[in-house]
């Protein structure tokens, strides 16, 4: 695929002869499922649910119904569906014609989609109907270039997602193992999301390792609590891992305790993964709640750090086990393990999940630091990106001469290689898990009349981890946050985006070199 920059060969042959790359497609895991385990319930979506041989089916039908269609291998679908049956029937029919899912999330609205739409050159948008009160067909209209539109519930003048099905006799062309098998959003990079690309190889493995680290097996019961399109609930080990285990995926859209709780006593659920806010939720909601969490033995935290002191509260108030995760949509997972000692578990990020994984910890003159020290963690590997996909110059940046991502997580390395995450070197905020880009927020509150300069900086919260404050100079009369919030929304910005504070202000400080000194509005907000 043209804009993919893959694994020079001498990385790619090593990754093979040591067994992590084994040729096989994604779409290979419900195939061989509905081999193995025919009957067993595969996925359940509310009251509908799906054995492995239904589920393998339902793909099938989709694959007949995009390959009628013209969509084949290498070409890209935006997907923006939110935990439903059909995102799960959808990912696999894209992986059997070779079509590669683009994996936008939930909360993205215009302003992502559109730019997201343009990268991919997006030949199809998939989309429910209404999803948290958005209406996403008059957004499909505004996507001129795509040729489909499907959409989940009433499709209006577009194709209704039931109606993609198809049955056909034709011999579909497959995907290759070293083809692109999605694209994933990047949290960590500057400016809208860059497209980061899988090869079903390195995802397989993946997710294959992830579920031999979580320890999922035909019994788990897996509840989907954050998006499915975020790597984290997608393949660590998450949707795909539980898949291949054998296991049993129940999606929900909400993860609030009211909706969770009911659905972990009616289904048994035994593993979930979550971000550190919602770890703090539901230790609240346990101690009140009369519902049965006894099946439940292992929760995953990731996204963002995780107070100490919050998974320390997790056994005793879960009544299961923790498992840190700290990863990227670029590649690197570290795992806790799930026989570690408590003080690992609690006060680390886990340790790289493949023995291949080459992780650097290096000055800002990138020289390696000691163990112990702080530096930036960079990362080459079997299963890490070698380069954004249509970004030639920003990879330049992103990456080093001889093939590291460099991550602009601040790290400390212990003796015994597990890492402990301590910051970030990068121009983003990390709001409870969700990325915030703080320069394509900036950009966007400039086109505000009343806002002549703005920077937007985070500050810590006991629940989100961090929130965010934009330091507004005006221009004329000063904007209020009810201002801005309308603009911003407006112009169809994702809501984690928009700033939690406003701070209208005559000037900015200064670093010596005339730069902004975020520094300094951070201790402000601070104060
Ligand atoms: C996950 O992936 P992304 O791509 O949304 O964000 C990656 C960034 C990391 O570079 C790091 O800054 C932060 O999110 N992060 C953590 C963390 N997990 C991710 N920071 C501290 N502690 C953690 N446990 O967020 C992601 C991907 C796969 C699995 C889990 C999370």
């Amino acid at each position: 695929m043209e804009g993919f920059t893959g694994w020079p060969p001498e990385f790619a042959d090593r990754y093979r002869a040591k067994g992590y790359w084994q040729g096989r497609t994604l779409g290979s895991i419900l195939t061989d499922g509905a081999a193995k385990w025919p009957d067993r319930v595969a996925l359940v979506d509310g009251d509908r649910k799906w054995t492995y041989r239904q589920l393998a089916d339902w793909a099938g039908q989709v694959a007949a119904g995009l390959h009628v269609r013209g969509i084949g291998r290498g070409d890209r679908v935006l997907v923006h569906l939110p935990n439903l049956a059909e995102f799960v029937a959808l990912v696999f029919g894209l992986f059997r014609v070779g079509a590669v899912p683009v994996l936008a999330l939930p909360p993205h609205r215009e302003n992502e989609i559109i730019h997201l739409a343009a990268l991919a050159e997006a030949v199809a948008y998939v989309a429910p109907d209404v999803h948290g009160g958005f209406d996403h067909r008059p957004l499909a209209r505004k996507l001129t270039g795509v040729e489909h539109v499907v959409i989940v519930g009433e499709p209006q003048e577009f194709t209704g997602f039931q109606d993609l099905a198809a049955e056909t006799t034709v011999d579909i062309p497959e995907a290759e193992p070293g083809d692109v098998a999605v694209l994933l959003l990047s949290g960590g990079t500057t400016g809208l999301p860059k497209l980061i690309p899988r090869t079903h190889d390195d995802y397989h493995y993946n997710l294959r390792a992830s579920a031999e680290a979580a320890g999922f097996d035909g019994e788990t019961r897996y509840l989907a609590a954050l998006p499915a399109a975020h790597n984290f609930a997608f393949a660590c080990p998450g949707v795909l891992g539980t898949l291949w285990a054998g296991g049993t995926v129940t999606l929900t859209t909400s993860a609030d305790p009211e909706t969770t709780f009911g659905l972990i006593e009616r289904e048994r659920i035994t593993a979930t993964a979550l971000v550190p806010p919602l770890v703090l939720v539901w230790l609240d909601a346990a101690q009140e709640t009369g519902t049965d969490l006894s099946s439940l033995r292992l929760v995953q935290a990731g996204g963002a750090r995780l107070k100490d002191e919050a998974a320390r509260r997790v056994r005793p108030g879960l009544g299961c086990a923790l498992q840190q995760v700290y990863g990227m949509a670029e590649g690197l997972l570290n795992y806790t393990g799930l026989d570690d000692p408590d003080e690992l578990v609690t006060g680390t990020q886990g340790r790289p999940l493949s023995p291949d994984d080459e992780v650097r910890v290096v000055d800002r003159a990138g020289k390696p630091v000691a163990d112990g020290e702080v530096g930036e963690l960079l990362v080459r590997g079997p299963y890490t990106i070698r380069g954004y996909y249509r970004a030639a110059e920003h990879n330049k940046k992103a990456f080093t001469e001889d093939g590291f991502y460099r991550s602009g997580d601040l790290v400390r390395r212990l003796p015994g290689g597990e890492l402990v995450v301590e910051g970030r070197d990068k121009d983003v905020i990390n709001r409870g898990g969700d990325k915030v880009p703080v320069e394509e927020v900036e950009n966007l509150l400039l086109t505000h009349p009343g806002v002549h300069d703005v920077a937007i900086v985070g500050f810590p919260d006991e629940v989100m981890g961090e929130r965010t404050c934009a330091f507004v100079i005006p221009k004329g009369t000063p904007p209020t946050r009810r201002d801005l919030v309308a603009h911003l929304t407006g112009l169809g910005v994702a809501a984690f985006k928009i700033p939690d504070k406003l701070r209208v202000v005559e000037s900015f400080p200064r670093t010596g070199l005339g730069k902004v000194d975020r520094g300094a509005l951070g201790q402000e907000v601070r104060s």
